[in-house]
Formats: C-alpha cells, sequence, structure tokens
C-alpha cells in the first residue's frame, strides 16, 4: 500500500546540501519520497481571552455539535451590532508561544535545563500557520512572505513580519471583504457549543479576541519543531482519541456549482486546509457551504488522509509531497544561514512568487522579536 502521505515514525534521508544565498521554489526540484513528519504530539495548550489576555489552560476549549447536513445558517447575522473584531494592527509576534514555553519549560526539557547545552530541546519554535505559509509556497502565485528568524541558545525563533502588500491589503479592504471574514467566526458561532452538554448559541456576540491554542512537537527529517496554532473545536465525546486527533477545523467556502469551480476548489482550497490541518495532526475539516448572500446551505466533512486522493486526478495539482520537502529543505537552509546565536539579531527571509527565497541580517533593528523578558528568562 502506499503509505507516502501518512506521518512515519523513522527512516533516514539524505539532505541536499545546496549551500547557496538562495533557495528555488521550482516545484520539480522537490519531488522526491515523502520525508519523515513525526506523528505531532500535544505538549499543552493556551487560551486568549475575550481581551486578548493569555492563560495557560483550556478555558476556551470549544465542542463541535454536528449541524444538519442541509442547515441554513445566515453567516450575516450579527455583523454590525454582535461582533468584536481583534485590532489585527496589533502584531502579537511569537509572544503568546513564549509565555507558554516560560510557564512549561519543564514539559519540553525533560532532563533538565542543566544537563542539556540548550535552553530548550527543539530547533525551531514558530506557529503553525507561518509553517503553512512555507508549505504552500511552490504553489502559491500571489502572496509572497517575509519571515524574522532569530537562533537563541540553538533554537531558532521564526516570526512573521508583515509585507508591504499585506500591510496595503489590510488598510484598503473593502466593506464586503470585512463582513466576508466575519462569516468564517459567525459558522463557528452556529457549530461549536461552550461545554459538552450545551448547545451552540447563534444568539450570542462573536468576539475574534477568543482563542484555544494546542502546542504540538514533532518532527520533520532532522527538524525538531514546536509550534501552536489556533484550534477551532473538538470533538465532543468523550471517548474521543486524545488532543490532537479529537480536533476538528472548521472552515467556509463559496458553494461549488460548476466543474470549474470544483477544479479551483481542488487546486487551490484543498491545498491550504490540507496543509494547515496536517501539521498539527488534526484529522478532519468540517466545511460549510455558502451561497453569495452568505447562507450556509451544505455541510461536508473532509478527512485529511483522505484528501490527496480526492486530488489526484486535477490536472496539473499540488502534491504533499512536494510541500513537505520544500519546507523541509528551507528550515536547512535557514539553519546554515543564521549561525550567530544572539536575540540581537534577525535574518530576514523574504519570498515573492516567481521569485527565490533570499535573505539579509540586521542587527539591533526593528526586526528584533525576542522580548526582554523571555531572554532573561531564558538566560538564568
Ligand atoms: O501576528 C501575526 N503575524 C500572526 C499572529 C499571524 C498568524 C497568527 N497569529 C496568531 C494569533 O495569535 C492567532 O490567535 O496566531 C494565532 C493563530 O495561529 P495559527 O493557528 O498559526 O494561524 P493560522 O493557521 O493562519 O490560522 C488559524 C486560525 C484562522 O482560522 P482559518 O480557518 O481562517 O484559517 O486563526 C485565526 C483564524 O480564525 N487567525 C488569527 N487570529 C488572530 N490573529 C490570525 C491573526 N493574525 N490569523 C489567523
Ligand atoms: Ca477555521
Amino acid at each position: 500500500t502506499n503509505t507516502q502521505h501518512q506521518y512515519r515514525s523513522e527512516s533516514a534521508l539524505g539532505q541536499n546540501p545546496l549551500s547557496c544565498r538562495t533557495l528555488s521554489t521550482r516545484r520539480e526540484l522537490y519531488e522526491r519520497d515523502f520525508p519523515v513528519y513525526k506523528q505531532p504530539v500535544e505538549v499543552g495548550c493556551f487560551s486568549l481571552d475575550s481581551e486578548r489576555r493569555f492563560f495557560n489552560d483550556s478555558r476556551q476549549m470549544r465542542y463541535y455539535v454536528e449541524p444538519d447536513k442541509n442547515p441554513n445558517f445566515n453567516l450575516r447575522d450579527g455583523y454590525r451590532d454582535r461582533f468584536i473584531k481583534r485590532d489585527d494592527s496589533v502584531k502579537e509576534r511569537l509572544d503568546h508561544i513564549l509565555r507558554w514555553i516560560v510557564a512549561n519549560k519543564s514539559k519540553i526539557n525533560p532532563t533538565g535545563a542543566a544537563a542539556s547545552p540548550r535552553a530548550l530541546d527543539v530547533d525551531f519554535v514558530t506557529w503553525r500557520g507561518h509553517l503553512t505559509k512555507l508549505l504552500t509556497t511552490p504553489y502559491e502565485t500571489r502572496e509572497g512572505w517575509l519571515l524574522a528568524v532569530t537562533r537563541f541558545r540553538g533554537t531558532f525563533y521564526i516570526s512573521e513580519v508583515e509585507t508591504e502588500a499585506a500591510r496595503r491589503e489590510r488598510e484598503n479592504r473593502t466593506e464586503r471583504h470585512e463582513e466576508m471574514m466575519y462569516w468564517g467566526y459567525k459558522f463557528e458561532q452556529y457549530t461549536c457549543a461552550d461545554n459538552t452538554h450545551s448547545l451552540p448559541d447563534p444568539g450570542g456576540v462573536v468576539n475574534t479576541n477568543e482563542a484555544f491554542c494546542t502546542v504540538v512537537q514533532t518532527r520533520l527529517a532532522d527538524h525538531r519543531l514546536l509550534f501552536s496554532g489556533e484550534v477551532d473545536c473538538r470533538d465532543k465525546d468523550p471517548k474521543a482519541p486524545a488532543a490532537p486527533a479529537c480536533y476538528v477545523e472548521l472552515k467556509t467556502s463559496a458553494e461549488i456549482c460548476t466543474p470549474k469551480q470544483r477544479s479551483n476548489f481542488h487546486r487551490f482550497k484543498l491545498l491550504k486546509w490540507w496543509a494547515q490541518s496536517f501539521l498539527p495532526g488534526v484529522p478532519r475539516v468540517v466545511a460549510g457551504f455558502r451561497d453569495q448572500e452568505g447562507v450556509v446551505v451544505s455541510v461536508e466533512t473532509f478527512h485529511i488522509s483522505k484528501i490527496s486522493h480526492l486530488i489526484k486526478n486535477e490536472y496539473n495539482c499540488w502534491k504533499p509531497t512536494v510541500c513537505m520537502n520544500f519546507c523541509c529543505d528551507f528550515l536547512s537552509f535557514l539553519k546554515r544561514v543564521v549561525t550567530e546565536d544572539s536575540p540581537r539579531v534577525v535574518h530576514l527571509f523574504s519570498w515573492d512568487p516567481y521569485k527565490d527565497v533570499t535573505y539579509s541580517a540586521h542587527r539591533d533593528s526593528q526586526y528584533c522579536f525576542l522580548p526582554h523578558w523571555y531572554v532573561e528568562e531564558m538566560t538564568r
């Protein structure tokens, strides 16, 4: 049987010893065997409350309540009067993850800091969303990225920097786009309950400051990763498998009416959905398909492990192995480039569609992102 896209337990794979100043993102270069990607293990979680305050617990966990297969959810409801939107001009960088690390140092360092030459026993610390961007890079034709990297006590911290283009887009969103961004959160409200024995409350307020985040550890080839990602909800059955296998990702998407729309859905949307959930080991995505008026008319479950089969018949389609091999090679590239170990040094990796990845080095600059409280906590 083909085990190509399953999580693997062990196997040694060589690295491409490319030692240049840039990294190509051409797909053909990454069509190799699927790299080792260990089953992600949840090592903790945290919550952000309605005022975006951090808590080292699962208080913001929500529970999935399976909706009718053909519901009638009006996603526009409450946009004007029952919506509190997070201020997305505030850049939080890695701060929440770093707070979690400080509160849980012993969990990720079983041997203790004294026994280890490094403060943390992982190579990389980042957000899941940043890794998703890396996975989809070989297929991305619209948006570039900027990733700031600092090596501190042997661990590489990766934190996104907003590109000029992304900032312009954020500041010039149309009213329609602003409202459509709300629709995803409204769908969550129709399908999630606050505890195992309650029901969703579509009459409540949608507050996008609130978040429940999982923290997982895994390994991609020889890269040990620690990352966090926001999780929408979990299976409410107490007999459901342990996290992250009990988690459910919620999405909304435009209704599919034509073969062309189906093909685009497979080629572009399923790539993003697969990458985002495969990384932390979330096994399923529940999609609400909405009409032009923002009414969800059907709901469908997608199993992440079946997505690669679903897309196989699509012409010129994306391949999971290309995504994973590119990410792996980027992380190797980064390790070769970022040799100085200092919270005062940032290497800025930059990529635009149809270009190679390039980088620049910055000392004591605006790009420094490890907070003093973190550096002090990890140095003593
Ligand atoms: O400051 C930054 N540059 C970023 C901060 C960029 C990306 C994320 N974040 C932080 C936020 O604290 C957020 O709570 O990360 C958290 C989510 O992290 P993630 O899971 O790594 O991000 P991603 O996988 O891109 O998004 C997961 C969900 C999204 O769901 P959908 O279904 O739309 O993919 O997190 C939400 C959104 O619901 N989300 C955000 N929430 C707050 N701030 C943000 C954001 N910037 N981006 C996505
Ligand atoms: Ca979601």
